[in-house]
């Protein structure tokens, strides 16, 4: 997994032939950095081009160079015919220090034609009457529609940059991904930081050859913001194995943070336009704020329900410490209303009260005297409490805890939320566990060859605790911390 964090894919100081690559220095004009391949575009050899002023080149849309805005990655587009008199389109990219232009020739195919559906997703998001699954699929079937690609698919990101295909759509109606996992290491942190910073990815054939960008000190150019830059050789190899030959890749980034990518695939090689691209950027992007707004609009629901069920959990507390005997089973009862689970118990002093199944009730002491020993948190999540417990018996029916402690204090209120285990199934495009394969002695590393459906399931764990969970496990211990010290009493 390491192994695929070393590659420094910006440095590759190579890029896909589509199109002509030249770095510009930004305090001199000069042009750095120049790919061989510039004379299938603008009719000059790239000697003619290196080491000179961006004045000097007559083919150079000069214009777009003073209008680039001085954000990082920041991008023009603009046309301007070679003298063959093709239409070729200049891409002026912010970088460090320096202006990177993409040269690419319009594709004859080139539509003019908008996403009819773009204002679609906000307004139909706007009735409120959609779920998370509709926008998912209304975005990929818009994509569908619009891109010649044979498949598309929404790729979302778990917090362990596991991902998962919630929505697929393609030219023949079948599905082959929907619903499957794939391993983080499938897209490592330093590609997933590139994609972030870029508006799409494209790689139109497996099969051509990287060209090489030389320079006037034999240095290689950053090519982080590029989007011509070569491709991995462990990515072609991948795509290979899934029998693609072209992709397009195109970040969704909700609240500041990369949520998932549109992923394109195509079995031959194929190129879609400039313009096809920006334009699906664009609706992408808009899906992405709809989207944020939607995820945004559902936590408050949720938060208005958390502030009932908090107001509730109050007055119940307040009600149970009324008298010197508190009532630990009134506050027990109502936590387990609270998470739907399957027991609460709530210990102060030498008391425990539970509210549950009975047959957990024996395994109480034990559960106290782990909290005790390893749990310093005041809020602590765990998904099988048995790792806390010395030779745990065999039919040991508690797995999730979720820990709430007042204080260190022995007379502390400590409550502690259960789960038992379930049956929980993931299914994975091949199997994980052989995402990356070791070839021979050198220790290469390929990946796996397989995608076919591998299910996977558990039934000895509980399901980790949401954030949304500790959340509320944070609140109350808030609102127990705010009861007129009930301990002293
Ligand atoms: C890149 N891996 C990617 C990309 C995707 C995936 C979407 C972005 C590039 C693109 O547009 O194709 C993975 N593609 C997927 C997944 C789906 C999909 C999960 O369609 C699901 C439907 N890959 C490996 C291993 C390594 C690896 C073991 O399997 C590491 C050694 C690396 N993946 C890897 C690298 C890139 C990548 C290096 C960047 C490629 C590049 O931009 O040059």
């Amino acid at each position: 997994m390491e192994q695929c964090e070393l590659e420094k894919l910006h440095l590759s100081g190579q890029i896909q032939p589509f199109g002509a690559f030249l770095r510009i220095d930004q305090s001199t004009n000069l042009v750095t950095h120049v790919s061989k391949n510039i004379s299938q575009f603008c009719d000059v050899p790239f000697e003619d081009v290196l080491g000179k002023s961006i004045r000097e080149l007559p083919w150079f849309p000069l214009g777009a160079l003073s209008d680039l805005p001085d954000v990082l990655g920041s991008r023009l587009l603009d046309i301007k015919n070679n003298r063959a008199g093709e239409p070729l389109y200049f891409r002026v990219i912010r970088a460090d220090n320096a202006i990177n232009v993409e040269i690419e020739l319009q594709e004859r195919s080139a539509s003019t034609s908008r996403y009819s559906h773009h204002d679609a997703i906000s307004y139909r998001s706007l009735q409120g009457d959609w779920t998370e699954q509709d926008y998912f699929n209304y975005l990929t079937t818009v994509i569908n529609q619009y891109l010649p690609f044979n498949r598309v698919m929404l790729y979302r990101f778990e917090e362990s940059w596991i991902g998962e295909v919630v929505s697929e759509a393609s030219k023949d109606n079948r599905t082959l991904y929907q619903g499957l996992k794939f391993p983080a290491s499938d897209i490592p942190a330093i590609a997933r930081r590139l994609y972030f910073l870029n508006p799409s990815r494209i790689i139109p054939s497996t099969n051509s050859e990287a060209v090489d960008i030389v320079s006037l000190e034999e240095s290689v150019p950053d090519l982080t913001y590029s989007d011509l830059r070569s491709v991995s050789p462990v990515h072609i190899e991948y795509l290979s194995n899934m029998q693609v030959q072209a992709s397009l890749s195109i970040p969704v980034i909700v609240s500041g943070e990369l949520w998932g990518l549109i992923a394109c695939h195509h079995p031959t090689s194929l190129k879609v336009d400039v313009t096809q691209r920006n334009e699906t950027e664009r609706l992408v992007a808009s899906f992405s704020s709809s989207f944020g707004a939607f995820i945004a609009g559902e936590r408050l629901k949720w938060l208005r329900i958390a502030e009932a069920d908090i107001s509730r959990l109050s007055l119940a507390l307040t009600e149970a410490y009324a008298d010197d005997d508190a009532r630990l089973d009134i506050v027990a009862e109502s936590i387990k209303t609270m998470f739907r689970c399957k027991g609460v118990a709530v210990f102060q002093d030498e008391r425990v009260e539970f509210c549950g199944l009975s047959s957990w009730r024996e395994y109480l002491v034990l559960l106290k005297y782990a909290v005790d020993k390893h749990l310093l948190g005041n809020v602590t999540d765990i998904t099988d409490i048995r790792e806390y417990i010395a030779q745990p018996s065999a039919n040991f029916p508690i797995r999730g805890a979720l820990v709430i402690r007042q204080s260190f204090e022995r007379s502390g209120i400590t409550i502690v939320i259960l789960r038992q285990p379930e049956v929980i199934t993931n299914n994975w495009a091949g199997n994980p566990d052989k995402s990356l394969l070791k070839e021979g002695d050198n220790g290469l590393i390929k990946p796996r060859n397989s995608f076919k459906k591998w299910s996977e399931t558990s039934g000895d764990e509980s399901a980790p605790w949401s954030k949304l969970d500790v959340l509320m496990a944070k609140k109350i211990r808030a609102v127990i911390l705010g009861l007129r010290h009930p301990t002293l009493r």
